[in-house]
């Protein structure tokens, strides 16, 4: 059995005082929501690699579901650090909870709202929202993966309809959707997106099995064989790369907080066992190896935590760019990554035992290092964005 669920979120710099009360209300309630719903219960589905399909219409109705897009079409009509607390507390209990909300908020609805006709948006995101429908987001494909623009899939005009051929691979939520954002290319090339419903026929989601990383998440492939999409269901409002890139920054933003949850629980995790822990007749937090890992793992969170803040606030006043996101997305999945090895091992044999958190979000930031842009193009994307040379091609 899993250990009981103490956590308590370090805050070395007082950071909350930069925070609303709206914005503390909005992470209390999601924090409270992990600690009853999801901590007793995600080990056991990760152990499994089974998906708690349950959880969707929770996330729903707590409001995790498109949190920044407007009342009217059934968001939740908050701030970019209310999103972003609210990743770093769904990731603190696991990153394929996070994930689940990511691509149902930022790679589902946000297209739809952004690029979407007034009829999608009324149609799809009140469901998308309530968690009645689930949603998923398909621009990788098996030969084009930090290479989108390359994409086989094509969404051809026949007249009173489109049809749509090809495969994505590695889909996050693809199984469970009822509804999938895909993009494809048309006639001339041009990237386009379109909505396609479980049940077209010619449209098939197989699960992808075996993942030793996001077991609790479901992941699968979307295959279109000759699929017949009706015209309305075409995203008319965007064409080109930029639409499924500019889903994904919403998305990445939302990771940038996501794994400092993590890498927060993987702290308070050790910390608490460093108190108790008895070795050589004293707590192990006494001696300074221990301590030292502590410090450092303190020192990085805090800063990491100040870098999504700024960016939260940048996002707000619209002035966040690209790179700037790529940059903490990277940054927090390093910081993570680092905290959660240095628990690991501070928690001795007990840190490879599922009564702890910290060996499950070790598996799971193994995926979220990779998916939204690896780690090796994000660090390309500061390249150019700093020097004006593109080093990708
Ligand atoms: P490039 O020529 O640089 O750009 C094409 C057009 O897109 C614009 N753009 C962006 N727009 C909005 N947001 C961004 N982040 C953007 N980045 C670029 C750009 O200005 C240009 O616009 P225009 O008007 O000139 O056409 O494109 P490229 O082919 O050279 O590729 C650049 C590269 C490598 C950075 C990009 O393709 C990339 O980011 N690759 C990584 C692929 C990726 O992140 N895939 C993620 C798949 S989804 C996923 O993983 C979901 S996991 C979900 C979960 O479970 O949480
Ligand atoms: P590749 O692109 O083949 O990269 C392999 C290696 O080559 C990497 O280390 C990469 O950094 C490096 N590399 C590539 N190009 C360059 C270059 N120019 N210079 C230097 N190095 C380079 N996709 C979706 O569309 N929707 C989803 O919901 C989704 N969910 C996912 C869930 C999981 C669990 C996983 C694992 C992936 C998911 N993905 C999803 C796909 C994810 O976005 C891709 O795996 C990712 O973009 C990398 O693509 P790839 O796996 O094809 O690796």
């Amino acid at each position: 059995m899993p250990q009981q669920d103490l956590f308590e979120s370090p805050d070395y710099y007082m950071l909350d005082d930069l925070l609303t009360e709206e914005q503390l209300m909005i992470r209390g309630a999601v924090r409270q929501y992990v600690k009853t719903e999801i901590s007793p219960i995600i080990e056991d589905f990760a152990q499994r690699a089974e998906f708690p399909q349950h959880i969707v219409a929770q996330l729903g109705s707590l409001g995790c579901f498109g949190p920044t897009i407007p009342a009217a079409y059934g968001g939740g009509g908050l701030d970019y650090i209310s999103y972003g607390l609210m990743m770093q507390e769904l990731e603190r209990g696991d990153s394929g909870v996070r994930s689940t909300a990511s691509v149902q908020g930022s790679l589902v609805m946000f297209p739809i709202y952004a690029y979407g006709s007034e009829a999608q948006r009324q149609k799809y995101l009140p469901k998308l929202a309530s968690g009645e429908w689930l949603g998923c987001f398909g621009l990788t494909e098996p030969n084009h993966g930090s290479d989108p623009g390359g994409m086989l899939t094509t969404i051809v005009d026949a007249g009173d309809h489109y049809v749509v051929n090809g495969a994505k691979q590695w889909i996050s939520n693809a199984p469970f959707s009822q509804v999938a954002v895909v993009w494809g290319k048309n006639e001339a090339g041009k990237i386009r997106g379109i909505i396609l419903e479980r049940g077209m026929e010619g449209f098939s989601t197989p699960t992808t099995h075996n993942k030793w990383s996001l077991r609790a998440s479901a992941t699968g492939e979307l295959v279109f064989d000759n699929v017949k999409v009706p015209k309305e269901n075409l995203l008319p409002n965007v064409e080109g790369l930029k639409g499924p890139l500019g889903c994904l920054s919403k998305a990445r933003y939302g990771i940038a907080w996501g794994t400092l949850g993590a890498a927060m629980d993987g702290y308070d995790t050790a910390l608490r066992y460093s108190q108790q822990r008895v070795q050589f007749g004293r707590p192990i937090g006494g001696f300074q190896l221990q301590q030292k890992k502590l410090a450092e793992m303190i020192t990085e969170i805090t800063k990491a935590q100040l870098m999504v803040w700024r960016l939260g606030v940048l996002m707000n006043e619209g002035r966040a760019t690209p790179a700037q996101i790529s940059m903490a997305k990277r940054n927090s999945c390093q910081v993570a990554k680092d905290v959660l090895s240095d628990a690991r091992q501070m928690l001795g044999g007990m840190g490879i035992t599922g009564e702890y958190p910290i060996m499950r979000h070790i598996m799971n930031l193994e995926s979220v290092i990779t998916y939204e842009g690896t780690h090796d193009i994000h660090l390309l994307i500061t390249g150019f964005d700093i020097t004006g040379l593109n080093a990708f091609k």
